[in-house]
């Protein structure tokens, strides 16, 4: 609370509304001090009116950019209509955008969720039961392969996958049946592999968390090689690299990998509501049987609705080819900037990331500070990464106006 008194650039009101979370919500996260009101494709607004450029974009929730008009006019449409029936009933919209997110991503079956971390459980849960209806691999035994420095979401079983001790320490016991493997490390892979019990890959594609960390070109490829050679699923969490983020559909489309399960969450809404979905063909998605899983409010008419219209944004607006285009453009741009506190340039598409070098005391953290004052909003991670993520209707101008901030800001600190 003391940055906060000390920040001169806050009003009054934000201070108060600081100060209200701060009094009644729980203290699970240190946000930069900027209080949001509004939102608009690439813009949001604090609470007194000032413009800000959202290079974080809800984590990517936000691809399609903030409050999307055909999004938000499906989602009003369907609010008015009927939004929850509960699976224990049929509706009118699910069937339909069943048929629609299978055909868009080509796979046979989908499994509706809502949350990112909800997804990741689904697949979890789908890998095993394949693992003992399918594999033949003696029931409770059944491993997954994940990978060090992975991000799946914060649920018991999630963070038992971890690495990192602010996500899992002081929460166990865990949940065991997981392998730990170095992300981009083929030979770790194939080793872990001899394990007849494995039954599963589970791999973000790029990881985000770890600070946008690409691995080799190839990589992917070749793992899923890998996994199909041992009969194991190659599941790719793409809930961050999905829908467009990457300057492909799918992360996985750089290599024509084709993933046996596939997860997806954040802008299969566009940022409206939670909605998440784990695709997979029939042989795999066909081991869950009724009753053995499912949520309340996943495939509901309301988010059906949301999610078809999400994904027809999308593909209406070419938004993987201008997340390739203006990624590409960014990094060119940023490159150019002369200074010593930018360490790397690092992403593809639109997910990209800079490595900063602390320069006479000041961070990252400092570093968005100033990106805030100057119009631009984005946050850092492990201390000295900020993340560079825009919604992917960003334009060439913009892109351009976009790095004169981030620039000048960088610059303040020579
Ligand atoms: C937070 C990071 C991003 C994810 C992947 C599943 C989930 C996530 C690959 C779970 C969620 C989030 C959640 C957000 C911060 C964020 C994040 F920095 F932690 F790593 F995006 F980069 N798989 N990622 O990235 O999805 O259950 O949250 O819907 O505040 O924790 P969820």
């Amino acid at each position: 609370m003391e940055e906060i008194m000390t920040d001169s650039t806050l009003s009054a009101k934000a201070i108060e509304l600081i100060q209200l979370e701060d009094k009644y919500g729980a203290h699970n996260y240190h946000p930069l001090p900027v209080v949001l009101a509004k939102g608009e494709g690439v813009f949001v607004w604090d609470v007194d009116g000032k413009r800000y450029f959202d290079f974080l974009s809800a984590y990517s929730a936000v691809n399609q950019g903030h409050c999307h008009p055909k999004i938000v006019n499906a989602m009003v449409e369907q609010a008015k209509t009927l939004t929850l029936t509960s699976r224990a009933f049929y509706n009118d919209s699910l069937g339909s955008y069943e048929k629609f997110i299978t055909e868009f991503f080509g796979f046979d079956k989908v499994l509706p969720m809502n949350s990112g971390a909800e997804a990741d459980e689904t697949a979890l849960k789908l890998c095993r039961k394949w693992a003992y209806t399918k594999k033949g691999i003696a029931e409770n035994q059944a491993k997954i392969i994940v990978c060090n420095g992975n991000f799946h979401g914060r649920t018991i079983s999630i963070i038992s996958m971890s690495d990192d001790p602010d996500s899992y320490g002081g929460f166990g016991p865990f949940t065991p049946g997981f392998i730990k493997i170095p992300y981009n490390d083929l030979a770790a892979l194939e080793n872990a592999l001899q394990d007849p019990n494995v039954a599963g890959f589970l791999v973000e594609p790029i990881q985000g968390e770890a600070g946008v960390f690409v691995p080799d070109s190839g990589y992917l490829k070749k793992a899923s090689e890998l996994c199909k050679a041992k009969n194991v699923l190659f599941i790719a969490d793409e809930v961050q690299t999905g829908i467009a983020r990457t300057g492909k559909l799918l992360a996985c489309d750089h290599e024509n990998v084709k993933p046996d399960v596939l997860i997806l969450g954040k802008a299969l809404s566009g940022g409206t509501m939670p909605i998440s979905a784990v695709l997979a063909n029939d042989e795999i998605m066909l081991c869950i049987k009724p009753g053995e899983h499912g949520s309340t409010f996943g495939g509901s008419p309301l988010a059906a609705k949301v999610a078809v219209a999400a994904l027809t944004v999308i593909k209406d607006e070419n938004l993987a080819d201008r997340a390739e285009k203006m990624g590409q453009l960014f990094r060119d741009e940023l490159a150019k900037i002369d200074s010593d506190m930018i360490e790397l340039i690092r992403g593809k598409g639109l997910l990209n990331a800079i490595v900063i070098k602390p320069k006479n005391g000041k961070e990252a953290w400092d570093v968005c500070l100033k990106m805030r004052d100057n119009g631009l909003l984005a946050k850092p991670t492990h201390g000295h990464i900020i993340r560079f993520a825009p919604p992917l209707v960003i334009n060439e101008q913009q892109i351009m106006e976009a790095v004169e901030i981030i620039k000048k800001s960088i610059l303040s600190f020579n």
